[in-house]
């Protein structure tokens, strides 16, 4: 038996993939809460690779289109499903949905719908980890919008500054919703702005899931011995922005095209090829998966509804205000 780690990793994209196509039915059912589902498939390669590659301690944030990385940092797909349903036994009660999951049992410190918002809490964190002297890294995935925020730069200043076990994380697939890449940045060769804040660079292009994971652990290792990092992969988003969008402004010559170039295909020609598995030790992982996400759906289709007294507990801070509900306003106005 070889010591390959392929397997594993195939594992986990299956997983997320089979996971956001759940996420895509439970659209289709009218069973999510709100309509801005991101999908990530066709980007399951980075996720499983810098999250196997990341440690038990480790902390992470992502973007809007994070489910993905979740997962390959063991996010439970009930738990996550229910959480997209809005239910009462999801991550956050429901009462975060698709776009601000977190976790902190499993070093989630939440997914952030503001472009690059979650990049600076990384920092934060990194440096208690320093401070506390807990050897662990902090990674930041966002996504190749997010190189055009000025919020990144400060980032990547004082992780350099003050040699922080930082890694940033872009999943570059691409598009900022229906821009082209092309249409937004000067330069593409994102490591070179991250070369020159000091950085580590990786830049991964192809779609060798086992070779991008040993080259992330790299990277990973070092931040955690004080050497920030910054890690690109490029992919491409197989479908649109969000589960609304039909992406118009891509011709379906492009998608056709770039669709070939599917990590999950290529590892799983890649076992066969190799010997490392063949076709009937394949279908039955993905059949396995098939029923842990059949079973997730399940989960997030029984799972209650929260009580509608319960809607603003665990939102706000002990000292806010509550909000006022608009009746309330308008009786009050009215009765003066
Ligand atoms: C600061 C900010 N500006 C604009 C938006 C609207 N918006 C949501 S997603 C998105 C595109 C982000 O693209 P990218 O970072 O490449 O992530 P992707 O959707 O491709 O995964 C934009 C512009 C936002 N959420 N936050
Ligand atoms: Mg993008």
């Amino acid at each position: 038996m070889s010591n390959t780690l392929l397997p594993a990793l195939y594992n986990t994209m299956r997983r997320i993939r089979t996971f956001e196509e759940r996420v895509s039915e439970l659209f289709i059912k009218g069973e999510s809460a709100g309509t801005m589902l991101h999908l990530s498939i066709g980007e399951e390669l980075g996720p499983a690779c810098v999250g196997t590659a990341m440690k038990n301690n480790d902390t992470f944030t992502t973007h809007h289109r994070g489910h993905g990385i979740f997962i390959a940092r063991g996010g439970n797909p009930d738990k996550m499903l229910a959480e997209i349903a809005g239910k009462k036994d999801g991550y956050c009660k429901g009462k975060g949905g698709s776009m601000h999951i977190a976790d902190m049992k499993l070093g989630h410190l939440g997914a952030n719908a503001i472009v690059g918002g979650g990049i600076p809490t990384v920092v934060g964190a990194a440096m208690s980890y320093k401070y506390l002297k807990e050897e662990r890294v902090s990674v930041a995935f966002f996504g190749d919008g997010a190189m055009q925020q000025g919020i990144l730069y400060e980032s990547m200043n004082m992780a350099a500054l003050w040699k922080l076990p930082v890694v940033f994380c872009c999943i570059n697939n691409q598009y900022g919703m229906g821009t082209k890449i092309e249409d937004a940045v000067g330069i593409k060769d994102f490591s070179k702005r991250a070369k020159s804040f000091g950085l580590n660079t990786l830049h991964i292009n192809d779609l060798d899931v086992e070779d991008a994971y040993y080259k992330s652990k790299e990277i990973i290792e070092s931040a955690r011995k004080f050497q920030p990092g910054f890690i690109e992969v490029e992919c491409y988003r197989f479908f649109g922005h969000a589960r609304m969008d039909k992406s118009p402004y891509r011709k379906e010559s492009e998608e056709k095209e770039k669709r070939k170039l599917d990590p999950i295909s290529y590892a799983k020609s890649k076992l066969i090829k190799n010997n490392i598995l063949n076709e009937n030790e394949i279908d039955k992982i993905d059949n396995n998966i098939m029923n842990e996400m059949d079973n997730a759906m399940e989960f997030a289709l029984k799972s209650p509804l929260n009580d509608e007294k319960e809607i603003f507990k665990d939102v706000y801070s002990k000292n806010d205000p509550m909000p006022v509900s608009v009746h309330e306003k308008i009786k009050k106005i009215l009765s003066n």
